[in-house]
């Protein structure tokens, strides 16, 4: 009798060719348009290959990255349909294996936008901790034009660069806002986003302050790639423009190492998995 145990071959597993760089069947500039309404049943019916949870995995190759896309949210159930009509074939087409999650601010305090991304960073890896490359992005906005590849590099990415609302150009050098992707260590280097972000505006500019502070720089589509539709809406309620904003953003310097991802205090209220995303309501308090 042999010593050796016998090692019988088990049944082949086919594994999948990683993706290629350029994803194949990519159609470039889109239209998009916001006037038909968007029946979620429909947009449900156009995706059948998105699982639960608006989870998906390239059928036919083997993606490099994991790609949690973070929706800050709350009161805009018709932007997000549209969102989910148009985003799900493009990252499809872009052979991406990813999930969405909708970080829905609990109540009627003030909103606050890094907060919630803070937040989804934390519970997208609680649900997956093979995501690796999170793409933040507003509700309202959609690329027009799927070459705008929502992956991760070796610098944090703006994707939103020429917005129609902005004439098709960067409002100012240092604009870092509507949609951007940073990698987890890239995410972890800046200690995450500012907490105490409380309204409209100033978050985006501090996380570009985080960056650049810890001496990464920005990476930009073409001008003619980043091009993006906004959903035109009226102000938001309790979403005021933060008076703070200029002064905050003088001292990131100093406030990023005590407020960022280490020192978020939020609870999960709920979890819920949607044919086409994630949602989590969460209670993330009140400004001081
Ligand atoms: N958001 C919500 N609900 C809110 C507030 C903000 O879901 O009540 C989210 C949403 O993803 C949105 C993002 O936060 O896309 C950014 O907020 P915003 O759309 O208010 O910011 P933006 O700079 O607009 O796009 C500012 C108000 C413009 C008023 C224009 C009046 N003509």
């Amino acid at each position: 009798l042999s010593e050796t145990p016998s090692v019988r071959p088990g049944p082949t597993v086919p594994t999948l060719p990683p993706c290629p760089d350029l994803p194949p069947g990519l159609v470039g500039r889109l239209l998009i348009e916001f006037t038909s309404p968007m029946p979620l049943e429909r947009v449900q019916r156009e995706n059948p290959g998105v699982l639960l949870g608006g989870r998906y995995t390239p059928p036919d190759c083997t993606p490099a990255q994991t790609v949690a896309v973070i929706i800050p949210f709350r009161h805009r159930e018709h932007h997000l349909r549209y969102w989910l009509h148009y985003l799900h074939p493009i990252l499809r087409r872009q052979r991406l294996h990813y999930g969405i999650y909708v970080i829905n601010q609990h109540g009627e305090d003030t909103f606050n936008r890094a907060k919630l991304l803070n937040v989804g960073f934390l519970e997208a890896l609680k649900e997956d901790a093979a995501y690796d490359c999170f793409i933040f992005s507003d509700v309202d906005l959609v690329p027009m034009d799927d070459r705008n590849l929502y992956r991760c590099g070796d610098q944090p990415r703006h994707f939103a660069i020429a917005m129609d609302k902005f004439g098709f150009r960067l409002p100012y050098a240092g604009y870092f806002g509507g949609v951007s992707g940073l990698s987890k260590t890239q995410f972890l280097r800046i200690n995450g986003f500012p907490n105490e972000y409380w309204g409209w505006g100033g978050e985006d500019d501090d996380i570009f302050n985080r960056i650049s502070l810890t001496g990464m720089k920005i990476s930009r589509p073409d001008i003619r790639i980043g091009r993006y539709r906004m959903i035109k809406h009226d102000r938001d309620k309790h979403n005021e423009p933060n008076p703070q904003r200029f002064t905050k953003i003088q001292n990131t310097k100093l406030t990023m190492k005590r407020d960022g991802i280490g020192s978020v205090r939020y609870q999960v209220l709920e979890v819920s998995r949607q044919p086409l995303f994630t949602n989590i309501t969460v209670d993330i308090g009140r400004p001081p």
